[in-house]
Order: C-alpha cells, then sequence, then structure tokens
C-alpha cells in the first residue's frame, strides 16, 4: 500500500485546496492529511487565519479523500510523521518548490501544480472561488504586497496594471505576474479585486471605477483627498454590497488590537490624551519631498498618526487645529494635528524632514500605555502607573 501525506491551513477551503486533496490521493492508496493548529501558522508567519481547526479539518474531512487527518503543530513534525507512519510520497502545492527538497532523504517528493484559478464547474456551484486580485501600480510597495500574498488563503496575484510602464517585459519576468498597459477596462475584465498602489493623486479615480465595474477594491491610502469623495466611494460600495477598504496596515495588526483592547477595557482608568508619532527622512527626489500638492508628511503618516485617537476617541471631536512647517516648495515637511474632545485631547505628529521618537503614549486617569517605535507594526507595548514598580 501507497502511503501519501500533504499538509496545509486549508483556511477559507477553496477549489485549490479541493484539487490538491484530489491529486494528492490520487497519487497512492492511503492519505493522511495534517491540517496545521493556529499556534503553528503563527511560528511561520501567517497570522490572520480565519476558520478554526474544527472547521478547517471538517473541510477537508468532508472533500471524502482524507484516509486519515492529524494535527501539525510544530516545526520538524515533517519528517516524525514520514516515519510514523511509514509514508512513501510527501505532496504539496507547486508554490513551495524547493522547500522541501530536504525530505528527499525519507520518502519521494512530489510538487503538484497549484490551481492559479476558478474553474467554471466550480464557479457554478458557487463555492471554492479563488479571487483573482489585479494590482493597479507597480512601485516600490507592491513586491511586498505579492511576497505577502502568500500567506493569504484563497488569492491569486493575476495580473497588475501600469500605462506607463513600455518595458512590460522586465517586470513580467521579475514577478511572473503580467502588466496590463492600455486601458483599465481591459485590465479590470481579468479579476475579481483590485488592491490601488498607485499615486495618490490617481486613488480615487482607480476605485471609483473599479467599484462601478463590481470589483472588490483595497486601496492604499488615502483612498481619496475630501470628505465628500470618501463618502462617496463608501456609499456606492455599501449600496452594492462591494467591499471597499484603505490599507491602513495598522489597524489589522493583531497587536495593534490588543492594545487598544487593553486601552478600553479600563486598566488605564479613563483615557484622556492620544499621543502618536510617525516620522521618516525622506530623500529630496522622493515623491513624499517632491510633490507639493500630494506628496507631504500629513498625506503620508496621518492616517497612521490619527488611527489610535480615532479608534479610541471616536470622530466627533469639538475642535482640530494644524500646526505645519513647509519647506520652500511648499511641501510640508512636519504636521502636527491637534484634536479637542469634550474630556480628551490627541496628537498626531508626521515628519518627512523631521526626525523624532516614532512613539504612540495614551494617557488615562490611573496610568498610560506606551508603545515604542515602530508602534504602528505593535509588537510590544507597557502599562505604567504612578507605581514604578508595578
Ligand atoms: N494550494 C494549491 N492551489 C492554491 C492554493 C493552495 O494547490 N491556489 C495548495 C498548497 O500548495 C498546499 C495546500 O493547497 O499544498 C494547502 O494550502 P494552504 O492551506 O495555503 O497551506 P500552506 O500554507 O501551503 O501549508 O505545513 C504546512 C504546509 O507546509 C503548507
Amino acid at each position: 500500500m501507497k502511503k501519501v501525506i500533504t499538509y496545509g491551513t486549508f483556511d477559507l477551503f477553496h477549489e485549490g485546496h479541493y484539487r490538491l486533496l484530489e491529486r494528492a490521493k490520487a497519487l497512492g492508496d492511503y492519505l493522511i492529511v495534517g491540517v496545521t493548529t493556529e499556534h503553528f501558522d503563527e511560528a511561520r508567519g501567517k497570522v490572520n487565519v480565519v476558520d478554526s481547526i474544527m472547521e478547517r479539518i471538517e473541510n477537508v474531512r468532508k472533500t471524502g479523500f482524507a484516509d486519515e487527518i492529524i494535527i501539525e503543530d510544530h516545526e520538524g513534525q515533517k519528517i516524525e510523521d514520514i516515519q510514523k507512519y511509514g509514508v512513501d510520497i510527501f505532496t504539496v502545492g507547486s508554490d513551495w518548490i524547493g522547500n522541501f527538497d530536504y525530505l528527499k532523504q525519507f520518502c519521494q517528493v512530489v510538487y503538484l501544480e497549484r490551481t492559479p484559478d476558478i474553474s467554471s464547474s466550480m464557479l457554478r456551484k458557487n463555492k471554492f472561488q479563488i479571487i483573482n486580485v489585479g494590482i493597479v501600480g507597480t512601485g516600490r510597495i507592491v513586491p511586498r504586497f505579492i511576497a505577502e500574498a502568500k500567506y493569504v488563503s484563497g488569492i491569486n496575484i493575476r495580473c497588475t496594471y501600469n500605462p506607463e510602464i513600455i518595458d512590460t517585459y522586465a517586470w513580467d519576468n521579475r514577478h511572473d505576474i503580467p502588466n496590463y498597459h492600455d486601458t483599465y477596462e481591459d485590465f479590470l475584465d481579468q479579476v475579481d479585486a483590485v488592491y490601488i498602489a498607485s499615486p495618490n493623486e490617481t486613488h480615487y479615480e482607480y476605485a471609483k471605477q473599479a467599484l462601478e465595474s463590481g470589483k472588490h477594491v483595497l486601496c492604499e491610502k488615502p483612498v481619496a483627498f475630501t470628505k465628500r469623495e470618501a463618502e462617496e466611494l463608501y456609499g456606492y460600495a455599501k449600496e452594492h454590497q462591494i467591499v471597499l477598504m484603505e490599507a491602513v496596515k495598522t489597524a489589522y495588526c493583531p497587536g495593534f488590537g490588543q492594545l487598544l483592547n487593553v486601552a478600553k477595557s479600563g486598566r488605564i482608568g479613563e483615557i484622556r490624551d492620544v499621543e502618536a508619532c510617525f516620522t521618516r527622512l525622506a530623500t529630496m527626489d522622493s515623491r513624499e519631498r517632491s510633490d507639493a500638492s500630494y506628496g507631504g508628511s500629513f498625506l503620508e503618516f496621518s492616517s497612521y498618526t490619527l488611527l489610535p485617537a480615532i479608534k479610541l476617541l471616536g470622530t466627533e471631536y469639538k475642535d482640530v487645529h494644524f500646526d505645519i512647517l513647509f519647506d520652500d516648495k511648499g511641501v510640508d515637511v512636519y504636521t502636527k494635528v491637534s484634536l479637542t474632545y469634550d474630556d480628551a485631547m490627541a496628537l498626531a505628529k508626521n515628519g518627512v524632514a523631521v526626525k523624532s521618537e516614532g512613539q504612540l503614549v495614551i494617557a488615562g486617569t490611573n496610568g498610560y500605555i506606551l508603545a515604542p517605535s515602530p508602534w504602528w507594526l505593535t509588537r510590544r507595548f507597557e502599562v505604567h502607573y504612578e507605581d514604578p514598580g508595578r
């Protein structure tokens, strides 16, 4: 009897998972499927798993392909399992090519072609959908998005759009993702959702067109420059039941969520002041420092620095005040935004040509929370009291 083993998170169970298990089973007579625990996934950098382990196991079981389901909870377990169960073939999708070659000393290793797309038969059943994502822009942030997408269940980066790329060949080769440079409409036809990472001044139009074509939108901040435009976009998305999200990463960082919960729990008493700072010295030729209309410190950082205040104190501030230092081109190189509430206040400090300590301090009536730099990628925070011994 030929024993096959495969592993995965199987979160938001989709067609790619189904087809992988189907082919894994066909490689032998007996299929063992290892489903990862949340802790193991966290340890390997997969932080936002949605389904519980019970649901993920149930979804694997329902396919009928697995003869046995086991739990994977630690590094090095694959070798143990291969020996323990007398496995002949280890298999996994081609997104992992090369990563598991070290298992060849224990059994045969087979990489199965990963499923890039939705097949029409699966679509008709309206399940197991893989979301095809198109990226608008090919700038600095895009390679990071592509790398990170590997850890997200059920998405496939389908293509990019950049009307200014003449030499698409170089881009395609580096990332193995085709670029569209003719019409935005053709590009939109290829995808279910778009991630907009183009220059600030183009966000609103790209987002609007995408939404009007029924595509979900994740847009780099700021999605728009005015309240009217933002309300229009969010209103349209809500009315048509399409997702529109602004890519303010900190809002989705698990550590930041925990920090907010501690602040709201009453541990430091009533919250009276929220002060956040984010500065990064930009080079003179960078977009941040050379573009007086759409560059500058406020547009670059305030969606981060205002986030803790808005999350903790809300949007009903009584007064807002700006203090700004401009350079000789008219770029705001250092901007402080002060918010006044009925019984609290907040300060957001942003800099592209002024360097300061990038920390977040939340002051309460009993104590304060300090999140050191980089608080916007919250890894740790401290709770302090009058008594330094606590
Ligand atoms: N897969 C696929 N096609 C997709 C997506 C995933 O064939 N479009 C495959 C993956 O290559 C993997 C399996 O489906 O073989 C499960 O995928 P995930 O749930 O994303 O798990 P993964 O992170 O790949 O776990 O120890 C865990 C393993 O190393 C892999």
